[in-house]
């Protein structure tokens, strides 16, 4: 059966020939960035993409179709379109069956990634264990996603809305390696620092790609997280952003926010609450994890050689 997922032309090229490629995820741009920024920091993070060697693959559900790779045309619409659905790995098959549009988190561009023989995804940060899980139960689908689908996921580390601890105590249960990159602690997202030691260290991206090679030789299910701290010129300490988080919180349990409405809704409080601040340090730290995932995705791409990405026949 032929996965029901479109290739861009570019993309569709690169995976035949074997060369590196690199999914990005969509919620960031729909909810995670207001417009006009997220068609920009869009267009820019591909930029760097491609700048570095690799073939940027955006996923999204248009009309019922899920495509990896899309135009430049349909990335504005996209992020100029308002109510765009927030798929997970629960929405993905509903929103196609019916003709919807939507865009895509963490887990549901890990599926799509999968599909197109895509092993490296680069992105802001990941869902987590919400502070409160212990009455809520919010927990992301993201984690249970990376135990399951194997799709290396380059990310700032998780954001101090969640629990992080809950959320590293997770991924360890979960199975999934967590690997900081050039330190030995965990970034949190803004900040380069955290209290939180890191299971795994790897400075180079050839050792990431190859502990990638060698989870599918071990037939290992699921992926890897690399958790990639902000560049320095670029972090916020957390005590600026802790009282902000706090309110940008109060607010949501005040409105009654819950469900997949809790992630969007505070990143957009946050980002009004910092006046630009929060998403200056945004843009920098999802090209930074362009640039990472670019080298990842390049390193693969040679320890495969060249007859081809990935010994699949999804793409036949
Ligand atoms: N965390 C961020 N920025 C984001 C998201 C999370 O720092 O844009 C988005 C991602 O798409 C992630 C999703 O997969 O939110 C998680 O939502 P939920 O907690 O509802 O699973
Ligand atoms: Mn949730």
């Amino acid at each position: 059966m032929i996965p029901p997922i479109t290739l861009s032309d570019e993309v569709r090229a690169a995976r035949e020939a074997g060369r590196p490629v690199v999914a990005l995820e969509s919620t960031i741009i729909t909810h995670g960035m207001p417009w006009p920024d997220n068609f920009e920091v869009a267009c820019r993070v591909e930029a760097e993409i491609r700048a570095h060697g690799a073939v940027p693959a955006t996923i999204a559900v248009l009309d019922g179709v899920l495509h990896a790779g899309l135009s430049e045309a349909e990335l504005r619409a996209l992020a100029q379109s308002r109510d765009v659905a927030k798929l997970s790995r629960a929405d993905l098959a509903a929103c196609m069956a019916t003709g919807g549009t939507g865009a895509t988190t963490v887990a549901a561009t890990m599926i799509a990634a999968r599909l197109a023989g895509i092993e490296v995804f680069a992105t802001g940060g990941i869902g987590g264990v919400h502070l409160g899980a212990e009455t809520t139960f919010d927990v992301s689908a993201d984690l249970r996603e990376l135990a399951q689908t194997p799709v290396t996921v380059v990310a700032a580390g998780a954001k101090a809305i969640l629990d992080l601890a809950k959320t590293w105590e997770m991924l360890e249960t979960l199975g999934v390696p967590v690997i900081a990159v050039g330190q030995d602690h965990l970034p949190a997202f803004w900040s380069r620092g955290s209290d939180f030691a890191a299971p795994l260290r790897m400075d180079a991206p050839a050792d990431i790609a190859a502990a990638h090679v060698m989870r599918g030789a071990l037939g290992l299910e699921g992926g890897q997280l690399v958790a990639n701290p902000i560049p320095a010129a670029d972090e916020i300490p957390a005590a600026d952003l802790a009282p902000v988080i706090g309110q940008a919180m109060a607010e949501a349990r005040e409105r009654g926010i819950s469900a997949k409405e809790v992630t969007p809704f505070l990143l957009g409080r946050i980002f009004d609450l910092t006046e630009g601040r929060s998403l200056a340090a945004n843009i920098a730290l999802v090209m930074n994890n362009a640039r990472l995932g670019a080298a990842i995705a390049r390193e693969l791409s040679e320890a495969r050689g060249c007859a081809g990405a990935t010994p699949d026949a999804a793409l036949r």
